[in-house]
């Protein structure tokens, strides 16, 4: 696959990642239909796929086999869509588009909703736990439990709660920093790691330096989404803009302006890409994703 432009590249990854979720999703016709057509509806034919594209170009570093790396890049896209399912519910954002479709409380309800996000969750950890990604059993643990703490209250989940407790507040950018590491950056970041952990060519120090370019980059797509909230529209987006302004929203172009927030966006792009420089060409996909990342129009 290293002789693929990135575009190619990345609408591969994007097509097995559709293959894998579309097997492992329960079908449409077992009971109960309604919420098995509802965890469909969140999870197939949309999305990026940037946390798959992150845990496969991260698996290229470690000679992960792509089997392997598919099965953790569906868990993390499931507990992603069980993520905006729940984020984008009356009791949270309250938003009627995602991808481009009415949000699954608009087109199912409330109760099928928040049933749908719990389902895509534990179906990630079932994923994980059923299928092998690493030789080792306790390896394999160790990654479950990552991912269980990337999505939780020192991860994700606690993320959105900072988030949902400084709406109409004014908080320093170390706590702005502090939210988003947690709510965006943490799945960022295992998606990153849990790649490469598919892999047998782990050297001393290749989790460390992917986890930091995880951290970074976690950040970066972060800078870019508020810049982006501002900046695009509805269509394009396939969500609501201008949500951050109008729901008073502390962003970075909020804290810092828009020519401020650029700015940290092109620091934060070159040292993510710094931190992968002693990888080489191993690393081209992950390069390749940074600069996507901030070039992205959605
Ligand atoms: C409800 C526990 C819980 C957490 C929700 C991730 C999140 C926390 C909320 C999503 C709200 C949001 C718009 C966050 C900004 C960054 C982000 C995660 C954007 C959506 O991710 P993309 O752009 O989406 O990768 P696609 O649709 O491409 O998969």
């Amino acid at each position: 696959m290293n002789d693929l432009d990135f575009a190619s590249w990345m609408s591969q990854i994007q097509r097995r990642t559709e293959v894998a979720l579309e097997q492992h999703l329960p079908r449409t016709d077992v009971l109960p239909e309604q919420l098995h057509e509802a965890m469909r509806y969140a999870t197939l034919g949309g999305g990026k796929r940037v946390r798959a594209l992150l845990a496969h170009a991260a698996g290229e570093i470690t000679e992960a086999a792509p089997e392997r790396v598919d099965i953790v890049a569906s868990s993390i896209e499931l507990i992603h869509a069980y993520s905006l399912v729940h984020d984008d519910m009356p009791c949270m954002d309250n938003d009627v588009l995602r991808r481009g479709k009415p949000t699954v409380h608009v087109r199912f309800d409330e109760a099928t909703a928040l049933l749908a996000g719990d389902a895509l969750q534990t179906l990630a950890f079932q994923l994980l736990a059923e299928n092998r990604v690493t030789e080792s059993v306790g390896d394999q643990l160790a990654m479950i439990a990552l991912l269980a703490s990337a999505s939780g209250s020192r991860g994700m989940a606690g993320g959105q709660a900072i988030d949902l407790g400084s709406v109409g507040r004014q908080i320093e950018l170390e706590t702005l920093e502090l939210m988003h590491i947690h709510k965006t950056g943490a799945l960022i970041r295992a998606s990153i790691v849990l790649g490469a952990r598919c892999g047998p060519r782990i050297e001393p120090g290749t989790l460390s330096r992917l986890d930091h370019f995880g951290k970074v980059v976690g950040l970066l797509f972060q800078v870019v989404d508020d810049i982006l909230d501002l900046q695009s529209d509805t269509a394009t987006l396939g969500k609501t803009a201008g949500k951050d302004a109008e729901s008073e929203k502390p962003t970075y172009v909020s804290l810092l302006g828009l020519h401020g927030a650029r700015q940290l966006a092109d620091d934060l792009l070159e040292q993510a890409r710094s931190t992968l420089t002693p990888f080489g060409l191993q690393a081209r996909r992950l390069d390749e994703l940074a600069s996507f990342i901030v070039a992205r129009k959605y």
